[in-house]
């Protein structure tokens, strides 16, 4: 039997993979990497519950897989896979919509969000998103699923739903925990900074994306919400722009506050927004010049990802067939 710890984290192809996720999940994924089974995977059904263009939404996929493994994610180590390919994630959703409620449901803070930003198409897909991503994790009997804090919610939700089935059926899921980082678990947009950086956002200057070229990072730094102190201290209630720039170096250039507080003590707000900007060209430059260089290896991206699936699929299977007789399915 294999002793070690299951990972399962996933993100959907709906944008620009930006810093947020890089530090909020993507970054905890790679220390995780080394000591566990971890299975990472782009989610692309979740993404279809906003409208998508195909032909973009293929093609961000593929950019996604690359910017895994320009992260540092190895694919021999990890199960890197598109969600689609894998057949059991939208089956075990199917019954898992059986278990749970819709009271929970309207009670997702990210589908009341959604719902608000797409009121021309609210879809029951929408709606039931976090059982596809309940399906997602339980399948694979995680144990801990890295993600940034505004996935705690539908992480709860998992082990609410799974232990409603375990509480029927005996013990057929592992009940997962939310793994979030200290610090970066909600990294703030850089123009509005009281709102999450954001993939889908209608403001790109808000946002850093992986792929960005250093000198549009250089100047949306430049343009970055500060206030009217001019004291680079941690403050987030009263200096939520400050703050957050403070959190993004803080793990750019691994410093703690109280170093970045002396730092720029006696300096302008100007100097540490450069300083800030140089640390995350730094950080995010070998992801983008290995990223581009993998995105031109298509047979390469086409073995990892079909080799992903079919280990994904081994493994899911398992649980599924369970889950399947439990209910009282006939088997095959
Ligand atoms: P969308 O705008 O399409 O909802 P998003 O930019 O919010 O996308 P997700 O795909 O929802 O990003 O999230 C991917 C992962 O990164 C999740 O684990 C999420 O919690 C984390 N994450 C996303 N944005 C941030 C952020 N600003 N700060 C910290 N973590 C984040
Ligand atoms: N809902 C997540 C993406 C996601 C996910 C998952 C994260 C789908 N399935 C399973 C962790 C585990 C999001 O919006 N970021």
């Amino acid at each position: 039997m294999d002793e070690k710890k299951t990972i399962f984290s996933g993100i959907q192809p709906s944008g620009e993979l930006t810093l947020g996720s890089y530090l909020g999940a993507i970054k905890n994924w790679v220390t995780l990497s080394e000591e566990f089974n971890c299975y990472y995977c782009i989610v692309d059904m979740h993404a279809i519950t906003v409208r998508q263009d195909p032909a973009e939404l293929r093609k961000r996929t593929l950019e996604q897989l690359a910017q895994y493994i320009a992260c540092g994610l190895d694919p021999k180590k990890n199960t890197i896979f598109i969600q689609s390919h894998v057949s059991a994630h939208a089956e075990l959703a199917w019954v898992l919509n059986c278990y749970a409620m819709f009271g929970e449901l309207s009670r997702m803070t990210q589908f009341k969000d959604k719902s608000a930003k797409n009121a021309d198409n609210i879809n029951a897909g929408l709606f039931t998103y976090p059982v596809l991503m309940a399906a997602d994790i339980l399948l694979y009997q995680a144990d801990l699923v890295p993600v940034g804090e505004d996935q705690k919610q539908h992480v709860e939700l998992t082990r609410d739903v799974a232990q409603r089935f375990n509480g029927i059926y005996g013990e057929v899921f592992k009940i997962p925990e939310p793994y979030i980082p200290k610090v970066g678990a909600r990294i703030m947009s850089l123009t509005s900074p009281e709102s999450k950086m954001s993939k889908s956002d209608k403001d790109p200057g808000g946002c850093i994306y992986l792929m960005q070229r250093p000198e549009d990072i250089m100047r949306s730094f430049k343009r970055a919400v500060t206030d009217s102190e001019t004291v680079v201290r941690y403050d987030p209630e009263n200096k939520p722009g400050i703050s957050n720039l403070m959190t993004i170096y803080s793990i750019a250039a691994n410093k703690s506050f109280a170093e970045i507080e002396g730092e720029f003590a006696g300096k302008g707000y100007g100097d540490f927004k450069l300083a800030v900007g140089e640390s995350v060209v730094e950080l995010l430059r070998p992801i983008r010049e290995e990223a581009e260089r993998l995105l031109k290896e298509k047979a390469y991206l086409e073995s990892v990802y079909k080799e992903g699936a079919e280990r994904a699929s081994r493994s899911a299977a398992r649980t599924l067939r369970k889950v399947y007789k439990k209910v009282g399915f006939v088997g095959r």
